[in-house]
């Protein structure tokens, strides 16, 4: 037969499509699979061979569940409210629903040219009013339950975009929609209360299946700290200046107070600190760079002494003078801290060019030449001289700090509340009301959805404003609470929020009544295994996780966790092993490979390719020799039952189907093309393959290359389609190798080669060994001094 998949793949996508054999089933008696991958944006530039990897391993593991007798849910849907769209509309004047339908339909006779086996019946886009209409809803949930509040205080602001950014939409002091550099902006924003879910959030990850470097992003993400808040009494003002420390223990060798530039005091006091001048031109350099470039690790320290303006050291009683400088920052902690020059190399730094004293505190290092962080007996420290241990010491201090009301035990998080607010277009509609009489108001329920209003004009406000607050017919509304006359909120949502809870969609997609029917979530949830990239890891997974956590803390869901496994997909680089990027011209287009390849090809090759986790570069010669694997295959055809009574293959079947069978739940997908890549070898060396030995061939492959399996599983004769024929089973017995080939060594070189049975008796093994001529020849007059079986693997005779 021939892989001619010009013909054949259009035809089985039509066939699976017309039996639904990929409808998941609501409450089937099968045992369930949720399958999920993460949905796409669809761009105008359609899909990206990254997405063909994304998806071809949960594609892989579904098909194999539904073979195994699962009840398997793999649906697909579009995550399509985002910036690109409404830049385009910008652009051309083309509303940004039309374009985003648009780019829909393509992306999805994409995703269905390459034989996915989604269930389309589930397939919705976030931003169609009847979804959104739910992401308002727990919006106006998260709102009762207090979790949604608005705070006038410094923002990311990406001035190209003209929007405000989260902390995870900002990492690296860049923005994540176009990548320049992010701005600090002082604004009023609304914000989810994530940081109330911290604990919730780490807590879980012990009850999930995540790879140890996903669990350990997001803790670090997270980053939960445990120490002290101290406060600090100002000289000869009726002023505390609180600050947070990990290291109370270290409160004798404080010798001066740094405050973030922005920090309120310095304002409320402007009048005492004689330099206030100063201050202020030091702020403004500050405000020029980006949080990322102040908190690095840079050696040169910059930063103002405050004239006039001093603490005490709560503990020493000495006078200590307070500096603003920018490694401190506002967002963190109080914005304040008590510096420990000796034990903390940021504030060493900052001591040396500053010329302020450094008194040690816990014996090591060298304080000559850098700080010393490590474990020591405590010294100058009063009650905790002698103490070794910096639990203890910490312990201890924490005990006299409650004890004279100057400091108590606390805690804090990296993680920021999640700024919720974009000033653009093309997002759900935020559904609260300002009114001058009853303050902020929640659309009532029964008001949903919410909807975005026709509009003409996409541009953003100048002033930083959404372009909603430009439609009066918008804006203008009643209070639904005293029908006074009353203004919407025009800002709409990020565009995390339709992601953060679509999984839970997919169980129940048409739903009016409610976001998904109970009865269903608790049949299909947890997502069984969903896999993504590792840059969604402390963005979508994070925030999908928060609600979905909400949601059950409210009683809505029937798990604590969304996702039960997780995994990710390294990133496929150009033929060049750069990123693939436009500019670079490196990109190759999945469909190119489908019109020149076949769509099965296409499939193969990208988890063939490497490592599924790690990034590969995309070769040619790689997608030709996934294709010439196939053609072999469909060949196969041409000595069906050619010498019928030859068994020889049958050792080679079973380890196959075991390595196959292994390998995918691994996802080491590539071991397990290369597994039937080598049986195929031996089948060519035997020139034969029975009927039997080509059904299980077939079976494996199909999960991998569907289209041509079907083909063939209809030449065979199979019974209906191999989509949902059984998976095959092996024998362990016959996995195991009754011949094994070992190595014959004089001093420990390989002289010669042999086959041997695989529980043959050493002394035997030895004899023959030394029956080889090679042997023989090497051991003619000399010493035998030891011999030496290691089973299986080598015979080593030594020789004087
Ligand atoms: C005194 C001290 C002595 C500190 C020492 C460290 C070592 P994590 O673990 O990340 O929570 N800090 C507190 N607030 C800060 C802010 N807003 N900006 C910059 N730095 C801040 O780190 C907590 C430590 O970071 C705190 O403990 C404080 O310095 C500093 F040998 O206090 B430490
Ligand atoms: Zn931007």
């Amino acid at each position: 037969m021939e892989y001619d998949f010009k013909q054949i793949e259009p035809k089985w996508q039509k066939k699976w499509q017309e039996s639904g054999i990929f409808k998941a089933e609501d409450f089937s008696k099968k045992p369930k699979f949720y399958g999920l991958v993460e949905f796409p944006y669809p761009s105008g530039a359609g899909m990206h061979v990254g997405h063909i990897k994304a998806y071809s391993s949960i594609e892989v593991i579904s098909r194999k569940r539904r073979m195994q007798g699962y009840n398997v849910m793999f649906p697909i849907g579009f995550d399509s409210f985002g910036l690109p769209a409404e830049n385009y509309a910008i652009k051309t004047g083309t509303h940004p629903a039309v374009i985003t339908q648009k780019n829909i339909d393509h992306f999805s006779d994409q995703l269905r040219a390459v034989g996915f086996s989604f269930d389309w019946d589930r397939e919705f886009a976030t931003s169609t009013s009847d979804y959104y209409k739910w992401t308002q809803w727990i919006f106006l949930k998260l709102y009762e339950k207090g979790l949604v509040f608005r705070a006038n205080t410094l923002v990311n602001y990406c001035p190209h975009c003209k929007v405000v950014l989260s902390n995870e939409d900002s990492q690296g002091g860049k923005c994540d929609i176009c990548h320049s550099d992010v701005i600090q902006k002082e604004k009023s924003v609304w914000y989810l209360r994530i940081t109330d879910y911290a604990d919730k959030l780490l807590e879980g990850l012990d009850s999930v299946d995540f790879p140890d470097n996903v669990k350990q992003q997001e803790v670090n993400w997270i980053g939960k700290s445990t120490g002290a808040f101290v406060n600090f009494q100002i000289k000869d003002i009726d002023e505390k200046l609180e600050i947070y420390t990990t290291r109370c223990d270290t409160l004798f060798g404080v010798t001066f107070m740094v405050m973030a530039p922005e920090h309120p005091l310095i304002d409320k006091y402007k009048n005492r600190i004689a330099n206030f001048a100063d201050v202020e031109n030091y702020r403004a350099e500050c405000a020029k760079k980006t949080e990322f470039e102040r908190t690095q690790l840079v050696k040169d320290k910059t930063g103002l002494k405050l004239d006039g303006f001093s603490a005490i050291n709560p503990i020493t009683g000495k006078e200590i003078p307070i500096f603003i400088a920018d490694y401190v920052m506002m967002g963190y902690g109080t914005g304040a801290i008590m510096a420990v020059p000796a034990h903390d190399q940021r504030d060493y730094d900052f001591a040396k060019k500053f010329g302020v004293p450094i008194v040690q505190v816990i014996k090591g290092g060298d304080i000559e030449k850098e700080a010393y962080t490590g474990d020591g007996e405590m010294i100058n420290s009063d009650f905790l001289n002698g103490f070794t241990n910096k639990k203890d010491s910490i312990e201890r201090m924490l005990e006299f700090l409650k004890e004279k009301g100057i400091g108590e035990r606390g805690v804090q998080y990296k993680m920021k509340d999640w700024a919720f607010n974009r000033q653009r277009y093309w997002g759900e509609p935020i559904p609260l009301i300002h009114c001058p009489n009853c303050g902020v108001v929640p659309v009532p329920e029964d008001q949903l959805p919410l909807e975005l209003p026709d509009v003409k004009n996409f541009e953003p406000g100048e002033d930083g404003n959404s372009p909603l607050a430009k439609i009066d017919s918008f804006v203008n509304c009643t209070c639904p609470k005293c029908g006074a006359a009353a203004k919407r909120e025009t800002d709409t949502m990020p565009q995390w929020a339709g992601s953060s809870w679509y999984f839970l969609r997919f169980c129940d997609p048409h739903n009016d009544n409610a976001f998904a029917d109970p009865e269903k979530v608790k049949y299909w949830m947890p997502v069984d295994w969903y896999n993504g990239g590792m840059e969604h890891v402390t963005r979508h997974l994070i925030y999908s996780r928060f609600w979905h956590r909400f949601l059950y803390d409210q009683g809505y869901v029937s798990t604590k966790e969304p996702y039960a496994k997780r995994s990710y997909q390294g990133l496929i680089l150009g033929p060049d092993g750069e990123k693939m990027s436009k500019s670079k011209g490196n990109v190759v287009d999945p469909m190119d490979i489908v019109n020149q390849y076949g769509a099965d090809t296409l499939r193969l090759y990208v988890l063939f390719m490497g490592d599924y986790g790690a990034a590969t570069p995309w070769s040619e010669n790689g997608v030709k020799g996934c294709k010439r694997f196939i053609d072999r295959f469909a060949s196969l055809t041409d000595i069906l039952d050619k010498k019928p009574e030859d068994t020889s293959l049958e050792s080679s079947l079973h380890k196959m189907i075991k390595k196959v069978t292994e390998d995918i739940e691994a996802m080491k997908f590539n071991t397990a093309i290369a597994a039937m890549m080598t049986f195929m070898n031996e089948v060519s060396s035997a020139g034969t393959i029975s009927k039997e030995e080509l059904s299980v061939f077939i079976r494996l492959l199909a999960p991998f290359a569907p289209h041509i399996c079907e083909e063939m599983w209809t030449y065979i004769g199979g019974e209906g389609l191999v989509s949902i024929a059984p998976w095959p089973e092996y024998d362990e017995q016959k996995t195991i190798d009754k011949t094994v080939e070992i190595v014959a060594q004089i001093n420990g070189k390989v002289k010669s080669k042999m086959v041997i049975e695989a529980d043959a008796d050493k002394d035997d093994v030895i004899a023959k060994a030394k029956e080889l001529d090679k042997m023989k020849d090497a051991i003619e007059g000399k010493t035998i001094v030891k011999e030496i079986y290691v089973p299986k693997k080598l015979v080593n005779i030594v020789v004087k």
